[in-house]
């Protein structure tokens, strides 16, 4: 891994390490990866894209694990950053993977310039205060009141969506889709997150985090809004099966060589952890 050989202080960089190598599902790059398969043929570009967003992505769950944010104790099966190192150094870490993934995009001698213009530039977005951070304030914002199915909807585009986006977008890019491509791409993408999102807090009533982590119905639970508590459990899982149908008509119009993409799509909606 690339963060192996950096200079920086040591304290620094095993946090940043641990959190990285905790054993996330890698489920972003996956998905860049197979929208780039789709239209594309030299991998060896995507590189740099698909390791500055799981950068990102852990960076988010890092500060989404402070004791400001969810105050959890347990991620990817492991102690928080915070816990093993402590909150300072849970804050930098997170800082450094954030802005370290941009330093990646823009040096890296594969990407035209182009390319890490456009790639910049959309993940800055998706990851900014107009994509998974506003998310993550509305989230905030919304605890412990009800919300409607329209604003639920808009959290986890934002929060969880738009790096799902960005996945989808910048693999299909570096490809050279076509625009037309692209749109139709862009839409599968919002649908995609969205299933995850509701796959998500399925499991959190009925996967092992119910069974063995936090109850349901836990003071912490009862904060969030969450599809299930919102529809039930049949209406959340028909929920799923809407978006499921929406996507993979998206997909089917982008015309790409698309089944690693379909195949995705089916994991994310009956993923079991
Ligand atoms: C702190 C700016 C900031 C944002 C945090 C993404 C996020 C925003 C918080 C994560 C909270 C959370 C548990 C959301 C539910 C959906 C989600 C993103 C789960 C984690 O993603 P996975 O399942 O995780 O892909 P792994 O560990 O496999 O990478």
């Amino acid at each position: 891994m690339v963060l192996n050989k950096l200079d920086i202080p040591k304290s620094l960089k095993e946090s940043m390490l641990y959190s990285i190598e905790a054993g996330g599902k890698k489920l972003r790059p996956i998905l860049l990866i197979a929208s780039f398969d789709a239209y594309g043929k030299d991998k060896q570009k995507i590189v740099a894209p698909a390791m500055a967003l799981e950068m990102i992505h852990t960076y988010s769950l890092i500060h989404d694990d402070l004791p400001a944010m969810d105050d959890d104790d347990i991620r990817r099966g492991k102690p928080t950053n915070h816990i093993v190192f402590n909150e300072a150094t849970a804050i930098l870490a997170g800082d450094a993977l954030l802005t370290y993934s941009f330093d990646l995009l823009a040096t890296d001698p594969r990407l035209t310039d182009e390319q890490k213009i456009f790639l910049i530039s959309e993940l800055s977005k998706a990851s900014g205060p107009k994509g998974m951070v506003a998310g993550q304030m509305l989230d905030m914002e919304a605890e412990n009141k009800k919300v409607s199915l329209e604003q639920l909807e808009r959290i986890h585009a934002l929060k969880t969506g738009e790096l799902i986006r960005f996945a989808i977008k910048s693999g299909a890019y570096i490809g050279n889709a076509t625009e037309t491509q692209l749109t139709h791409l862009d839409e599968f993408a919002y649908y995609l997150g969205l299933i995850f999102q509701v796959q998500d807090d399925i499991l959190d009533v009925t996967g092992d985090q119910a069974i063995i982590g936090k109850p349901v119905g836990s003071d912490e639970d009862n904060q969030k809004s969450t599809y299930p508590k919102l529809l039930g459990y049949e209406g959340a899982v028909e929920q799923k099966e809407r978006y499921l149908q929406l996507a993979k008509k998206a997909l089917y119009n982008a015309n790409a060589d698309s089944s690693y993409l379909m195949k995705l799509t089916d994991y994310f909606s009956a993923r079991d952890h």
